[in-house]
C-alpha cells in the first residue's frame, strides 16, 4: 500500500494525524495510544501496525522449535487470573525434580528442538540449588539447547532463596545454563489491577527494575501485557509505555508479546474473554507503541490459530513455536493443540501470505 492510500483511508477512520506520524517514524504519543484503542474501525488500526510491520519485516514471519516445561503449579502468588496455581495438597500440585524435568528434554530428543522455554508458580520453599539444578539437568541432557527460563517474579524469589542481591544470582544462573528470560508475569503495571487482582505479586515498578538488572547482567528479555480483564485503555497505554521507557534505556527486550485473558476455571470465571477483534487490535497497538521493539509475537497457543494467522496482518511477525505441552493456558480453558508439528506450522504461516523463517531464540536463522 502507498503512503497516500494508507493516509487516506487513516483520515476517513479519523487518524490522519496519528498516521501522519506513523509514515514520518516519529513516536506516538500516550493519548495517541488511547485514541487507537478507542477508535471504532479496528482494521484501520491494523492496517497503520501492517505499515510498520513490513517496512521492519517485509513479508518475513519468524517460529522456532521448542519445548515448554511448567516445572512446578505450586504458588504463593495467588493471582485472581490463573488457573494453573495449585498449593500443596490440592488435586494436580506437583513439583518436577530435575530427573523430571530431563526426562521431558529427553522425550524430545529426536525433535530439532533449539529452545526450552522453562516457568512456573512461585513456591518459597524450593531451595537455591533446585533451579540450578533444573537448568544443569537440562544441559546435561541437550548441550546445544537454549534456556529460556524464569520471569522476573521467579527470579525474585530465586534470589532471595539465594539470600544474595539478583546481581550476583544472574551470573549463576548464566553458569548453569541460563540463556535469556521470557516476558511473563508483567500482567498489567498499573497499581489499581494490581491491588485487585493479583496484590501479592510484585510491583510494575519492581518487574521493570527486575527487567533492567536482567538486561545489565547481558541477558536479553521478552515482554509482555496480560490484556481483556480489567484494565482500562489509558491503563494499557501506560503498561506499554512504560516498556518503552525501559528499552530506550537499555535495549534488552526483543520481543513484546500481549497476552489475553483466559477466563476458564479462575476466580475472574466470570469476566468475559476478549474477543478475536480484541486481540488484534491489541497486537496492532503493541506495533505502533512500542517502536524501539524488534518483534511482536502472536503467541498462537492462545488465539484460534486462524486469529494467529490474522495477525500476522495486523502487527506481528512472530507466532513462537512449537511448544508441546502447554499448562498454563490450557488449565484456562485454551482449546488449541498443545504442540504443533514444524511442517504445520510453517503452512499455518504460508497460508498467511508470509513468509516462515526459523529462527532461534536469539533470532538468529536456523
Ligand atoms: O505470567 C496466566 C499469563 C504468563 C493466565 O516470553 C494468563 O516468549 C491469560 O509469559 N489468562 C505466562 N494469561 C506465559 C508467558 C509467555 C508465553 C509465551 C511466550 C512467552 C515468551 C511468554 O501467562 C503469566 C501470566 O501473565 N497468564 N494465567 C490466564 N488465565
Amino acid at each position: 500500500m502507498t503512503a497516500e492510500r494508507l493516509l487516506s483511508r487513516a483520515r476517513r477512520a479519523g487518524l490522519g494525524e496519528i498516521a501522519e506520524k506513523v509514515v514520518a517514524r516519529e513516536r506516538l504519543s500516550l493519548e495517541d495510544g488511547v485514541a487507537l484503542y478507542r477508535a471504532p474501525d479496528v482494521h484501520a488500526v491494523g492496517e497503520l501496525a501492517n505499515w510498520v510491520r513490513e517496512r521492519r519485516h517485509g513479508d518475513l514471519a519468524y517460529f522456532n522449535v521448542n519445548q515448554h516445561i511448567n516445572y512446578t503449579n505450586l504458588c504463593n502468588k495467588l493471582c485472581r487470573f490463573c488457573a494453573f496455581q495449585r498449593l500443596p495438597g490440592q488435586e494436580g500440585a506437583y513439583l518436577m525434580t530435575p530427573e523430571q524435568v530431563a526426562e521431558k528434554i529427553r522425550a524430545q530428543l529426536h525433535e530439532p528442538v533449539t529452545e526450552v522455554h522453562m516457568v512456573a508458580g512461585v513456591w518459597p520453599k524450593i531451595p537455591y540449588e533446585y533451579y540450578l539444578d533444573i537448568l544443569r539437568a537440562v544441559k546435561a541432557v541437550r548441550p546445544q539447547i537454549h534456556i529460556k527460563a524464569f520471569t522476573m517474579v521467579e527470579l525474585d524469589q530465586i534470589a532471595k532463596k539465594a539470600r544474595k542481591p539478583l546481581e550476583e544470582v544472574l551470573p549463576e544462573l548464566i553458569e548453569a545454563g541460563l540463556g535469556s528470560v521470557p516476558g511473563g508475569g508483567a500482567e498489567v503495571f498499573s497499581e489499581r489491577v494490581r491491588q485487585e487482582t493479583y496484590h501479592l505479586k510484585n510491583s510494575g515498578d519492581e518487574w521493570l527494575e527486575i527487567a533492567r538488572k536482567v538486561h545489565q547482567a547481558g541477558l536479553r528479555s521478552n515482554c509482555t501485557m496480560l490484556h481483556g480483564h480489567i484494565e482500562t485503555p489509558a491503563e494499557r497505554v501506560d503498561h506499554l509505555d512504560r516498556l518503552r521507557l525501559l528499552q530506550d534505556e537499555t535495549g534488552g527486550f526483543q520481543t513484546y508479546i500481549p497476552l489475553s485473558f483466559h477466563p476458564d476455571n479462575s476466580e475472574m470465571a466470570d469476566v468475559p474473554a476478549p474477543t478475536a477483534l480484541d486481540e488484534l487490535r491489541e497486537i496492532a497497538l503493541g506495533r505502533l507503541m512500542l517502536d524501539n521493539i524488534q518483534h511482536v509475537k502472536a503467541y498462537w497457543i492462545l488465539m484460534d490459530v486462524p486469529v494467529a494467522q490474522l495477525c500476522l496482518s495486523y502487527g506481528a511477525d512472530d507466532v513462537d513455536g512449537t511448544v508441546v505441552e502447554e499448562k498454563i493456558y490450557h488449565d484456562a480453558g485454551a482449546t488449541t493443540p498443545q504442540e504443533v508439528q514444524r511442517e504445520e506450522l510453517i503452512q499455518w504461516i504460508r497460508d498467511a501470505g508470509r513468509i516462515p523463517i526459523e529462527r532461534d531464540t536469539l533470532y538468529g536463522v536456523v
